[in-house]
């Protein structure tokens, strides 16, 4: 009966051990408010009572225990300061729920009555907007308009029936500039009343949100508009992002909610797939057309949906390049084509251990492992296979592979390719093309560049803009 309980009984199939899980004494008539200690992906949780369903994984995060009151299915989050790892090397002190930011995923079946505790341990006020849900005015959490605001210490009860099901969000509506800034969101996810309704047998879910953390700091600059160098899935950053494991054939929905402060293209390779879901509602088959990337607007979910017939490592990322990065500086130069000899040989009088980098690219960056400040990431980072795979930020792999156990969602390594499947090096001889006289196309011609007297008026290349 106890929510602890039911959470503790799928630790058979737990990809950590149990003992992340602390539970606190629960206050008379409140259910107790389970609280995750680590950023690793949960085992899904079976429902053990009502209509069954295929419960959703969130990736690097986990589903909120609840308990029945009669006929009331009971939630208890606490909104509270949070330690939330991006990647092994970099914590941030974020605000979240119940240990961990994003909270958990809070699911349950359209129809149910739920009844969520809203405990509040942060210094400032707070409240809890359910962002899509069809309810009672007074229920929608928006702090001076439908309701008093939550202050720290203080409980307040949220009542009300599901009315569709679907894919939710709910994060304050109180200080929101604020709060969202510190990672104060979660899913809500209603499971179709009818269990074949939608059935999948793989449903991943993860939230986008972007942080403006310094290197060397750890609370994020709450300010910031469009500036961010920490780009998430789940508040997480490449190579620290759970990757999609599935079982090859089985139908996948993947739920992706936007909740930073621009838009996010996401892209996965070697499918094509279709929206089936918004934050609005299911969409209808005649409605739906062929997407390989599907732009995820501010304030909005997009669930997509493919039959996963394709084995292989399949990249999963935001298109736009610069959110595949970790922290860097945006006002860095673009040295390609320059020579860098004649300055560097200078420059190595003074500090022996001077690389001159960026005259051929950034690929540089991602192969060589430079000492950087206190608790911050490379720009580029995480291996593969065969080499370095030049990414960071919201970027994660989709593995799709023949004879997994129905809820196996450990990382199964690399894609081990058929024979004869992998590009390879050509090894003949390759003919020059033959260009104009006079045309220049290589390094030789490339820009020679020059140390200057500061204040010269032939500044050059290392003058300001
Ligand atoms: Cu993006």
């Amino acid at each position: 009966m106890m929510s602890r309980r039911n959470f503790l009984g799928t630790s058979g199939l737990a990809l950590v051990g149990a003992s992340v899980v602390s539970g606190r004494a629960a206050a008379a008539g409140i259910p107790e408010a389970p609280v995750m200690k680590e950023a690793v992906m949960q085992p899904p949780l079976h429902p053990t009572s009502g209509p069954d369903y295929q419960p959703v994984v969130t990736l690097n995060g986990w589903t909120l225990p609840w308990r029945m009151n009669g006929e009331w299915k009971e939630f208890h989050l606490v909104a509270e300061p949070v330690v939330r790892e991006f990647a092994p090397g970099m914590k941030a002190h974020l605000w979240g729920y119940n240990g961990q930011s994003p909270g958990p995923t809070i699911e349950a079946v359209e129809g149910d009555k739920v009844r969520i505790f809203v405990t509040n341990k942060l210094p400032e006020h707070t409240t809890i907007h359910w962002h899509g849900q069809i309810l009672p005015s007074g229920m929608d959490g928006v702090g001076g308009l439908t309701q008093p605001h939550i202050k720290p210490g203080k409980t307040f009860v949220y009542e009300f029936q599901l009315k569709k099901s679907g894919t939710f969000m709910y994060h304050p509506h109180a200080d929101e500039m604020v709060q969202m800034a510190m990672g104060m969101m979660g899913y809500f996810v209603v499971h179709p009343r009818d269990p074949s309704f939608m059935r999948v047998d793989r449903d991943f879910v993860f939230l986008l949100a972007a942080y403006d953390i310094e290197p060397g700091s750890y609370v994020p600059k709450v300010a910031e508009m469009t500036n961010f160098n920490m780009w998430t899935f789940n508040s997480r950053v490449f190579p620290g992002i759970d990757p999609l494991v599935v079982r090859k054939n089985d139908r996948v929905r993947v739920r992706v909610g936007n909740l930073t402060m621009t838009n996010h293209p996401i892209h996965m390779h070697g499918y094509d797939f279709a929206v089936t879901c918004t934050d609005g509602g299911w969409v209808p088959e005649s409605a739906r057309w062929p997407e390989v990337t599907v732009d995820i607007p501010v304030g909005a979910m997009r669930a997509y949906e493919f039959d996963a017939v394709y084995e292989g490592d399949w990249a999963l990322h935001c298109h736009k390049s610069h959110h595949t990065m970790n922290a860097m500086g945006h006002n860095v130069r673009t040295f390609i084509g320059v020579n860098k000899k004649d300055v560097a040989r200078k420059i190595t009088k003074l500090a022996p251990d001077y690389m001159p980098m960026g005259s051929a690219g950034m690929a540089d960056m991602g192969e060589m492992e430079m000492p950087l400040p206190e608790n911050t990431l490379p720009m580029m980072s995480g291996f593969a296979q065969f080499g370095a795979v030049e990414m960071g930020g919201m970027f994660t792999v989709l593995k799709v592979r023949d004879g997994l156990a129905r809820d196996d969602y450990k990382d199964p390594g690399w894609f081990k390719h058929p024979e004869g499947t992998v590009a390879y090096e050509y090894k003949g001889s390759v003919a020059e093309a033959s260009r104009p006289a006079g045309q220049a196309t290589t390094s030789k011609d490339a820009v020679e560049m020059k140390v200057v007297k500061p204040g010269s008026s032939k500044g050059g290349h290392g003058g300001q803009h």
